[in-house]
Parts: C-alpha cells; structure tokens; sequence
C-alpha cells in the first residue's frame, strides 16, 4: 500500500516494501563526552535532541517492515583506510587512531565506534562500517539496496551537514528517493543543521524531501 508523508516541498510517498530507513552514525564517538566530536571541541548534547526522534522513527520502522540499516564511520586499525589528508586534519593526539577516553578514536572494534545504547541495532539488522562521509563510499549500501529492490530512503543521523547530507546527495545521485527526517538529525552547529534541511528541499527538492519524525512514524502506522 502506498504511504505518504507530509513534507517539504510536497508530500513523499512510498511503499514500505520499497523503502528503508537509514540511521547515520548514531555513535558514542559523535554523541559522548570525551569522543571523537567532543576533542574537537564540539557541544555533543547538541546532537542529543535526535536520540528520541531516531528511537520512534525506528520503532515505527521496524513495526511497518521496512528493512533498517545503521552506519558507522570509522576506520580499520591499520588505518589503511584513512586518506592521509583526513588523518592530519585533526591536531596530534586528537586524530583518528589516538588512543582516547573509548578507546582509539574512530577505530572499528572500539568502544566509542559504537552505536550509542538507546539505538542499538536489534538482531539481523544491517550495520555498516564506511571510512567516509557518505554511506555509499566504499560500502555496500549500493547493492544490499538495489538487491532488496529499494528505491526510497527514510534518513535520520549525524550530523545533518556531514554525513546525512553527504550520504542523500550520493543517494540521490544513484536514484534513490530520499525522505530526511529533520529532528531525527543534528549538528554540532544548529545553524548548519537548519541550512542543510533547506538546502535539500529547496527548488522543488533539489535532491530529497524533509519530513518531521512524526509525520514519518504517522505515515508507518
Ligand atoms: C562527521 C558525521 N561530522 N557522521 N561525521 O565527521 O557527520
């Protein structure tokens, strides 16, 4: 049956078999104090404002059947995986690698590369690693998407301006429809998560839709 969501620029429908949600780097590193955001010097209880959102989005996800997916930025121990340019960006001691309050920042197996305890993965629920920004790079996500024959995302995550917006631009690239559920999401900067939110539905939706997790979980009832 075909669902719709109330949105910006215009209503976003779906099929739920056709449709999964995506949850973006919901991490300790992101959202903790002493991680990954917190040595750069970012308020993390910025991003707390999506940890319930992400909750009823799933919930009502999981309930409607849709197939779920959670990522994770990091990277392998070696680090062979991590461009030198994004290695170096950060000042020595506080780069990926280092050892850290939850163990080495942005390490795969670690404890702060994690998904936070409230959004847990439940049990054959897909999790993704990538080493980038965008879930599409270097991942899976390509295929595990078209072998399930999705073509419409529901995205929440942080942060909005990174790693979400990276992740539905690539989305949109490749022909998926994107559905971003603006309070599911956030940043270190509320005004970069505002602008983001606009950027994607402006001129028509030039690559996606916003939605409220409400009217997102209203639609999945
Ligand atoms: C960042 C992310 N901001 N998940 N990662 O480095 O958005």
């Amino acid at each position: 049956m075909l669902r719709r969501i109330e949105a910006l620029p215009g209503p976003f429908t779906f099929e739920p078999e056709r449709t999964a949600t995506i949850v973006i780097d919901m991490q300790r590193d992101f959202l903790e104090p002493g991680g990954f955001g917190a040595a750069l010097g970012n308020d993390v209880t910025r991003l707390h404002t999506a940890i319930a959102p992400c909750a009823a989005l799933l919930a009502a996800s999981r309930a409607a059947g849709l197939l779920i997916l959670h990522t994770r930025e990091g990277h392998r121990p070696d680090l062979g995986d991590c461009p030198p340019a994004k290695l170096t960006r950060s000042p020595p001691g506080m780069r990926i690698g280092d050892p850290g309050p939850m163990g080495r920042i942005l390490v795969r197996g670690e404890a702060g590369h994690d998904i936070i305890p409230e959004l847990a993965p439940l049990p054959g629920e897909i999790v993704l690693d990538k080493p980038g920004k965008g879930a599409f790079w270097a991942t899976d996500l390509e295929p595990i998407l078209r072998h399930r024959g999705i073509e419409a995302l529901l995205v929440a995550g942080v942060t909005t301006e990174v790693c979400v917006s990276t992740t539905v631009r690539e989305a949109n690239d490749r022909g998926f429809r994107c559905a971003v559920i603006g309070d599911a999401c956030a940043s270190y900067f509320p005004e970069f998560h505002a602008a983001a939110l606009a950027m994607i539905h402006a001129q028509g939706g030039i690559f996606g839709w916003v939605a409220t997790s409400s009217a997102a979980t209203a639609a999945l009832r």
